[in-house]
């Protein structure tokens, strides 16, 4: 069975992002082939990445939903030829039971769902017969029309509420306790201000929780946002050039508890996080 204190427990792990699609945000059509997405991730693991996230469905804003055959084909042979060679734990980014499962029987042992189980339920009981590990992330709506105005009248409160509920409904389906890890969801339906006062607040969300905290902030448009003027740029800069504020955010999140940190640029969130333990230890 899979359990999160074994990848996270004595050190926050990194998760390195290994995107198979032709449209995510920052890193979309980066790999012609599957071969090309499995070295990226071996490069990643080099680089100190404790998990690696294969996705095949893209989430950023206005995303329409991917075909499940698709999704399949995209991240299949990817997913099997990083558990076999990697060496660190393989998790698929999906919301679909069937590409789930299909991911766990390729190899992987976690099941990160930006749905929470909304949107395909049966990928609770799938990743429960299979002893896989568990994100359950929070996201207000669905991709397509997650940015258009979105409100909250206690965003803490309410990502918090729908963490608990959402974690809930996963050990129902039988999902072990040191398999659950939970995710606010940054930039899932929330405006700069919305994502700051979240990861302002992870000691208080974790706290709500009771179980480890992922945190993904990298390359997000609320970094360019925040950065837009530094150094006499009126314009806000591309996601990879991003990567300087991402280590600031991974930094800040670890420092507040943050057990997992997702990232395009694993180098530099490895050595912060390498460093930050070093520090605790010498601080506790
Ligand atoms: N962000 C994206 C995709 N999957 N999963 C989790 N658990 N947390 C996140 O913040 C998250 C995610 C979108 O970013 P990408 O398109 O760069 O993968």
């Amino acid at each position: 069975m899979f359990d999160w204190d074994d990848v996270c427990g004595a050190r926050p792990a990194v998760m390195g992002i290994v995107n198979v699609t032709p449209d995510s945000f920052s890193d979309g059509g980066q790999f012609p082939d599957a071969g090309a997405a499995v070295a990226h991730g071996l490069e990643l693991v080099a680089a100190g990445a404790d998990i690696l996230d294969v996705g095949g469905e893209s989430t950023r804003p206005g995303a329409d939903p991917v075909d499940e055959r698709e999704e399949l084909e995209r991240i299949e042979s990817v997913v099997r030829g990083l558990a076999t060679e990697a060496g660190v734990p393989v998790s698929i980014d999906t919301t679909k039971a069937a590409v789930a499962s299909a991911a766990i029987d390729a190899g992987a042992s976690i099941v990160n769902d930006v749905s929470a189980g909304r949107f395909d339920p049966a990928i609770l009981e799938v990743t429960a017969a299979a002893g896989a590990g568990y994100v359950a992330m929070h996201m207000l709506g669905e991709p397509r029309t997650m940015q258009s105005d979105p409100r909250y009248d206690d965003v803490v409160a309410e990502v918090g509420a729908f963490l608990v509920a959402r974690l809930d409904a996963a050990r129902e389906a039988g999902i072990q306790e040191g398999s659950l890890a939970a995710d606010p969801g940054i930039g899932f339906g929330k405006t700069a201000a919305h994502n700051l006062t979240l990861l302002a607040s992870l000691a208080e969300l974790i706290s709500l929780v009771g179980v480890p905290l992922v945190v993904g902030t990298s390359r997000k448009r609320f970094l360019g946002e925040l950065v837009r003027g530094v150094g006499g740029n009126d314009d806000d800069p591309a996601p990879v050039d991003r990567d300087d504020a991402t280590l600031a955010s991974v930094v800040w999140s670890v420092d507040r508890g943050a057990r997992v940190v997702r990232v395009h640029d694993v180098a530099p969130a490895a050595q912060a996080v390498a460093l930050l333990d070093a520090m605790e230890r010498v601080a506790a």
